[in-house]
């Protein structure tokens, strides 16, 4: 067998670290992985490489691009009777998929940050193109809501460390100085830290940090990061288990999809 997986830009962390999970996993099953990778977030990027993946003579398709549910339904469809798993919708999509929940990542982080006694909270989320962007921040007004808070300062970034860093400067030239930042992933975490260490803040003691995602340098940053980890390796070989499942049953088992949980990692940028 071989597999098509359909990613978005592996320059990013997250995406990159997927997809080696997924190839590790399959060369184990024996199975091949062709990737084809999008280069901007449209439904006409997507389509045109789930094509290059079936003109390649796929057996099945892992898609992490994130799409909305009338997308997703749409690349369904394009795929016809190939079996195809979805890890970047929304958790209501109608779909094969396996996710981390959104939910349950955007209210840990908040809830962290409460318990600590924060209470002038900014946030800073991915590209609002993302469905995941999406649901992350809606999860943390959503949970600051239940607590009667709104964010003192919201912004948007595109993942990458360049963007937190120019959003966090943005961010700490305002009037209103937070006490802590919300962050949708840890790339963007990176460039914030930069600019709060470039503003002579002390970091957890003046303002604290926490990030998404626990990639694997997420340790190593200055200080080492607190934030809410997501299993990569678990995502990438559970996708291949279930898709390979999938194939050997024919497709006659019913697709189950899993929602799997996030955790919070306590390390050095709260307080
Ligand atoms: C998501 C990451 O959390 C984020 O940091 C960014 O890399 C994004 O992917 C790129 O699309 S994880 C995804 C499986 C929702």
């Amino acid at each position: 067998y071989t597999l098509g997986l359909a990613t978005t830009e592996l320059a990013l962390h997250a995406p990159s670290q997927i997809a080696s999970a997924m190839k590790t996993r399959a060369n184990q099953l024996g199975f091949n992985v062709v990737i084809s990778m999008i280069d901007n977030l449209s439904l006409l990027a997507c389509r045109t490489a789930v094509n290059e993946l079936m003109s390649q003579r796929v057996d099945g398709v892992l898609i992490n691009v994130p799409l909305s549910n009338d997308d997703a339904g749409a690349i369904a469809q394009l795929c016809g009777d190939l079996p195809v798993l979805f890890l970047d919708v929304d958790p209501q999509a109608e779909v094969f998929k396996i996710l981390f929940d959104p939910h349950c990542g955007a209210e840990q982080g908040v809830e962290h940050l409460l318990a600590l006694g924060h209470q002038k909270i900014a946030v800073l989320t991915g590209p609002l193109e993302s469905i995941s962007a999406r649901l992350r921040y809606e999860g943390w007004l959503s949970t600051l809501a239940k607590h009667q808070i709104t964010p003192c300062a919201v912004h948007h970034g595109d993942w990458s460390a360049a963007s937190g860093y120019q959003q966090a400067l943005l961010l700490l030239n305002q009037p209103v100085r937070p006490t802590a930042i919300l962050i949708a992933n840890d790339q963007m975490a990176l460039g914030v830290l930069r600019a709060v260490h470039e503003f002579g803040l002390r970091v957890p003691e003046q303002i604290s940090v926490i990030g998404y995602d626990d990639t694997e340098d997420s340790a190593f940053f200055f200080p080492p990061l607190t934030t809410i980890k997501q299993d990569f390796r678990l995502l990438g070989h559970e996708s291949v288990n279930r898709l390979v499942d999938h194939l050997h049953h024919h497709g006659d088992k019913k697709q189950s999809s899993l929602l799997l949980p996030t955790s919070l990692v306590e390390r050095h940028t709260t307080s």
